[in-house]
């Protein structure tokens, strides 16, 4: 609250000591709550990552939430919310003197390790959208012994980049902070220009040889640039120029 400057985003904020998943948990209560409640907690025993795969959730070590967003779009304009997530949270580490890199479209990289995931999901009717949630998971306190010997090698998290514990409260408030911020023009007039910027400035695939998996297909390619509707742009081996707007990326030889 007290580190909250805020409209609606976080305003109402519904907190557990367990959940399943705070992406479950706010899809429960999505319809009956307002735009911008955030689901929180402090430990999550099934916490989801994309296509069905676990994120590492333990207690009282991280930030495990979810945001109701209720943007009237149609459902082709979901993927920029993710933007706005990833970049918002870059912003976040910044202010508390992290650099950060944004792996298009969902992943937060501090040095060449993941500390941030965003799951995003929604429920549309009618080509419009009823509810986005916006599911974030940044790992604060976690230590080494935290987390399983596969994931070891390529997480990490703030207390292990900055060596002591870092406040909860105060990184949430200014996560919340720069959403707002960036989601306000979007939502209002589709302008996600800001957010363009930060991935851009921030982006970790840009210039890279990268692997893409788009359900059964999988392309190696480079990684150009990130065009005004968010989406990457990417030279195949054969010289063709395509832009996506979601997927699997992989950096070739990570
Ligand atoms: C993601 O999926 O990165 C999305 C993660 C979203 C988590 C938040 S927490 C709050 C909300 N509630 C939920 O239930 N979920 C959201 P994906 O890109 O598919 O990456 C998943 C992969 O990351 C796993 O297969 C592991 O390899 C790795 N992983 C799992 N837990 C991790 C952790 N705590 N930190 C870093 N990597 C992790």
């Amino acid at each position: 609250e007290e580190y909250l400057n805020t409209e609606f985003i976080g305003r109402n904020i519904y907190y557990f000591d367990t959940v399943d998943s705070t992406n479950i948990k706010a899809k429960e209560l999505a319809m009956e709550v307002e735009e911008g409640t955030v689901v929180i907690a402090e430990e999550q025993t099934k916490g989801k990552g994309r296509l069905g795969r676990d994120w590492l959730s333990p207690k009282g070590k991280g930030i495990w939430m979810s945001i109701v967003l209720k943007p009237q779009l149609p459902p082709s304009e979901v993927a920029k919310l993710t933007l706005i997530g990833a970049a918002a949270v870059s912003k976040a580490l910044e202010e508390i003197g992290i650099e950060s890199y944004i792996k298009w479209p969902n992943d937060i990289i501090v040095q060449g390790k993941k500390i941030c995931g965003i799951l995003t999901e929604m429920s549309c009717e009618l080509n419009m959208i009823n509810y986005v949630i916006m599911g974030i998971g940044i790992n604060v306190n976690l230590e080494n012994k935290d987390f399983s010997k596969e994931l070891v090698d390529k997480a990490t998290s703030l207390k292990e980049i900055i060596g002591h514990s870092v406040d909860r409260k105060k990184l949430l408030g200014a996560i919340l902070n720069h959403f707002e911020d960036l989601y306000i023009p979007f939502k209002n007039a589709g302008d996600i220009s800001k957010v363009i910027n930060i991935s851009k400035e921030k982006s970790i695939l840009i210039g890279k040889k990268i692997r893409i998996i788009q359900g059964e297909t999988e392309r190696t390619g480079k990684a150009l640039d990130i065009d005004e509707e968010g989406r990457l742009i990417v030279e195949y081996e054969d010289g063709t120029v395509d832009s996506i707007f979601s997927g699997e990326v992989s950096i070739r030889g990570l």
